[in-house]
């Protein structure tokens, strides 16, 4: 996990995060996710290319990682906290509270052809 620089006072939180230092690429992208439904679940799919740090940065979310070999579980709750998930990684979000504000910063633009979205697909080109 990234530890993002907090400034916490009477006024609140401010949290910071940068490019070169937190973030461990260029941003190209930022997109968010909200108004999930609590029985709904995203991703289901891995990147060619694409990295991303994903910061939850409202309400609880789940993240599935399975990287061919390792599977991971991470719960996102902290908006002081970012995941950085690299390519090859196939990914599901789930269990949101209702809530939930998933923000995503990618190191690249949107491309389909950089997904792979079928799981078969997936593991025959970890094979490769
Ligand atoms: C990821 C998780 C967390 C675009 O047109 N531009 C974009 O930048 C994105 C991210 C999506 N889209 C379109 C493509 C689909 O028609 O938005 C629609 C929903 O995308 P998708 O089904 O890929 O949504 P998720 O939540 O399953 O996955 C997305 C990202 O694609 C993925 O990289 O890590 O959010």
């Amino acid at each position: 996990m990234i530890k993002f620089q907090s400034y916490d006072d009477n006024r609140g939180s401010l949290v910071v995060a940068e490019t070169e230092k937190e973030i461990p690429f260029d941003i190209k992208r930022l997109y968010y996710i909200y108004d999930v439904g609590s029985e709904a679940e995203r991703g289901f799919h891995s990147h060619k290319k694409l990295e991303q740090v994903y910061i939850g940065i409202h309400g609880r979310m789940k993240v599935s990682l399975f990287d061919g070999v390792n599977k991971r579980e991470i719960v996102l709750d902290d908006p002081k906290q970012g995941l950085y998930i690299g390519h090859n990684v196939w990914r599901t979000i789930s269990e949101f509270s209702s809530d939930a504000v998933l923000l995503v910063a990618a190191s690249e633009h949107y491309s389909e052809e950089d997904y792979i979205r079928n799981y078969d697909e997936f593991v025959a080109s970890l094979k490769k």
